[in-house]
């Protein structure tokens, strides 16, 4: 197989010496995140099972650091099959396509690590896997995330009083809004990339971010309050547009799949891990300080009702009373 490959690399050389295509095939993924990101690390994972499982001439394209926008961008090119193959999402970035897929990651879904594991070694997530496919043409191959989210704010956010009215950003699905608003916060949907000088210029004063990411992108700068309302344990999809899969090889398919799981737990384990790491790291170079949060379990009581009346708009009660009795 290495000889096969290093003739391929060979031919792709010379012919990309001339200007033409390389590859026989080529997957092209996206990223918001440098290296150091574990979506990035994930999607080098999967880069990396498939290269050692397939036999064919394959090559892959990584566009790193946002350079084709923010996952409300990816969606539109994995859905069109352009441009992007395959990337991590947040399912609340996929809402525009497929109403459903945000609950898997609503607020306060998850008691802990744990039922959030159950979840994820389950298949009950399925049906919203198929929406996904039906409606958005787009195929989850396996689940990253792990983080926690918590607020992130220029001021403390102690307590209820001091969220209420509270100017946030929030990702754009709409059950993220009303989350937020039944919390009493004042959310308005903006787009990741424009967070940062959003905040920088008052136009909110915070958001909800997990540290994998306050890290990478250095939300601190502007935004260097943690308050600990652990109010979401992240599910991010490891997913590639449904026009890419369905032209490869069967053989490549299969290993494409195999692979995106692999990769997902692997970003899953990396992600949950390091996340208090990387908390820590964040405190100890003076860039965040962290508090507590006084009323988590009113926060909980008053989102409760919020999560179920959205269920029942889709017809997911069962769905939802399934993910929660795991
Ligand atoms: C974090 O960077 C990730 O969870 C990413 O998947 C989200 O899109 C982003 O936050 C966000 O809040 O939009």
């Amino acid at each position: 197989r290495a000889t096969a490959k290093a003739v391929g690399l060979a031919a792709t050389l010379t012919v990309g010496m001339l200007g033409a295509a390389s590859a026989e095939v080529t997957l092209r993924g996206a990223s918001m995140f440098d290296e150091e990101h574990a979506y990035t690390k994930t999607l080098r994972e999967f880069e990396r099972l498939v290269s050692e499982s397939y036999d064919g001439d394959i090559e892959f394209e990584m566009h790193l650091n946002g350079e084709l926008g923010d996952e409300s961008d990816f969606v539109t090119f994995l859905q069109q099959g352009v441009a992007v193959d395959y990337a991590v999402m947040a399912p609340a970035n996929m809402a525009v396509f497929s109403p459903s897929i945000p609950l898997m990651d609503m607020p306060f879904l998850f008691r802990d690590l744990e039922h959030w594991n159950a979840v994820l070694s389950s298949d009950v997530l399925s049906p919203l896997e198929d929406e996904l496919y039906e409606k958005a043409d787009i195929k989850v191959i396996g689940y990253a995330g792990g983080g926690t989210r918590n607020l992130v704010s220029d001021g403390a956010i102690a307590n209820m009083d001091d969220l209420s009215g509270h100017k946030m950003r929030v990702m754009g699905a709409p059950i993220q809004a009303k989350i937020f608003s039944a919390l009493g916060a004042a959310p308005s949907a903006i787009a990741y990339n424009e967070v940062y000088n959003a905040i920088q210029t008052g136009v909110i004063a915070g958001f909800e971010n997990e540290a994998a990411s306050i890290q990478n992108l250095k939300f601190y700068e502007v935004a260097p309050n943690v308050t600990l309302t652990k109010h979401t344990i992240t599910v991010r999809p490891v997913v590639m547009s449904g026009k890419t899969f369905r032209k490869l090889p069967e053989d490549l398919q299969q290993v494409v799949l195999d692979a995106g799981a692999k990769a997902g737990a692997f970003g899953r384990d990396l992600e949950s891990r390091e996340d208090g790491e990387k908390l820590q790291q964040m405190i100890d170079a003076g860039q965040i300080t962290v508090s507590e949060f006084e009323g988590r379990d009113q926060m909980l009581e008053i989102v409760q009702p919020v999560q179920d009346a959205y269920a029942a708009e889709l017809g997911a009660n069962e769905l939802l009373a399934a993910i929660r009795s795991k």
